[in-house]
């Protein structure tokens, strides 16, 4: 085993799939596993570690949305590469690795699986986006020791956790994991999974130690049974009805932002957690501030938005505070760019659009 500066390694790595370079990557990757690097590291610190550069890259604007999923798909032939490169024989259990229902970060999972792999276990990769009744199929068909649940954008909490108590209701217990499902694992906890791990690392350990379980919830479960709700409903069943009327007072607004705002709002009441969506709103503000589309806009949505639900009075305090944290972002925004140019356009834009 050689100890490298793999920090280096990844900054080459970088540079190669940032130029779409498959060979380039593929040969990096493979010739330190030949210079004695152990593949988990390879994946962990060099590919994973590059994509979440890249994630950093087009968020500031620097990478083009075509330029990100060019690395990306060098960073998938380079997985394949590794794993067809290290097959160590399976001498554990068997984990079935799936992507929740609408969830498309199929490589966080991906990387996860191969990571299972090396350290011994029969892996069954399903993909991106698995519907909840055909991966109890699935399971049925082969009994799996657990389901590993991959889960990135925590707009799919809500069908996370119907496939969890599905896989459970089963006998197939629910190792959960992916950025979707908090920073700590918190929505992990809530949506009831027998396990969380942050890292591929760190699941591979959890799953070695035995199917581990989280404590029991010091509120006896009451959280998760408020799981869900009046609004929640009301607000899933009426989105693409409320979309077209925020759109018809915005016409300037793309449907696709609006559309994961409104995601995002949806799995905050979901989940009961507010954080969950003013953490969205102020990553929203930071990436159209790095191109120049003052956080205002932002409010403007929301704002309409809190108009149309007259309804929904819980709803209204959780849009209250994402107005609050988008105008946070505003303020930085217009101190610290584009002074006189954003402060105006703020202005025109509060004028236009006042309702
Ligand atoms: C590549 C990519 C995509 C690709 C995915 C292709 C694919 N085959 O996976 C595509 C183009 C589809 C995509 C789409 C979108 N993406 Co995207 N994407 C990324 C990017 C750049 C890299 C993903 C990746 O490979 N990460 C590398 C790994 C390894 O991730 P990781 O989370 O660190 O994984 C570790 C642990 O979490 C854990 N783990 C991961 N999964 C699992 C599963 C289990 C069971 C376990 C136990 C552990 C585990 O182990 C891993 C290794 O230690 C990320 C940036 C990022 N930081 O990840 C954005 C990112 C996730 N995307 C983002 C967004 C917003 C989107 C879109 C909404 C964009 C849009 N406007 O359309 C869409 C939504 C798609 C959808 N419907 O799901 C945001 C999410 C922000 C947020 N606040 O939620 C990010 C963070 C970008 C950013 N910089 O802000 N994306």
């Amino acid at each position: 085993m050689v100890t490298m500066d793999l920090a280096a390694v990844t900054e080459r790595y970088l540079d190669l799939i940032g130029r779409a370079d498959e060979y380039g990557a593929v040969d990096l990757a493979l010739g330190l596993i030949d210079e004695g690097v152990p593949a988990e590291d390879v994946l962990l610190r060099v590919v994973a570690a590059g994509q979440r550069r890249v994630g950093e890259l087009w968020a500031s604007n620097e990478w083009s949305v075509a330029r990100e999923h060019g690395a990306t798909a060098v960073s998938e032939r380079v997985v394949a590469a590794v794993s067809g490169r290290v097959r160590p024989a399976a001498t554990r259990g068997r984990v079935v690795v799936a992507c929740a229902d609408g969830e498309y970060h199929a490589l966080p999972a991906r990387i996860m699986a191969e990571v299972l792999r090396l350290r011994g276990w029969r892996v069954d990769f399903l993909g991106a986006s698995v519907p909840g009744p055909h991966l109890i199929t699935h399971l049925h068909q082969t009994g799996p020791d657990v389901v590993a649940l991959g889960c990135t954008l925590a707009t799919r909490l809500p069908r996370a956790h119907a496939t969890i108590s599905a896989c459970q209701a089963v006998g197939v217990p629910v190792l959960a994991g992916g950025a979707g499902f908090g920073a700590d694992g918190r929505y992990a906890r809530l949506l009831g999974a027998d396990a969380w791990a942050p890292t591929a690392d760190a699941a591979a350990d959890r799953l070695a130690a035995g199917l581990p379980s989280f404590p029991a919830a010091h509120d006896g479960g009451a959280a998760a049974a408020r799981l869900g709700g009046e609004e929640y409903a009301y607000l899933a069943r009426h989105r693409a009805e409320l979309l077209s009327r925020v759109m018809d007072r915005l016409g300037e607004h793309t449907g696709e932002d609006l559309g994961h705002i409104a995601d995002y709002l949806i799995a905050a009441m979901y989940v009961h957690d507010s954080v969950l969506f003013t953490d969205f709103v102020t990553w929203t503000c930071q990436v159209t501030a790095a191109r120049n589309v003052p956080a205002e806009s932002v409010v403007l949505g929301l704002r309409v938005l809190h108009d149309l639900l007259t309804d929904c009075p819980d709803t209204r305090v959780v849009l209250d505070q994402g107005v609050a944290a988008a105008q946070t972002c505003c303020a930085h925004h217009c101190a610290h760019h584009c002074a006189d140019h954003c402060a105006d356009h703020c202005a025109d834009q509060r004028a236009e659009t006042r309702v």
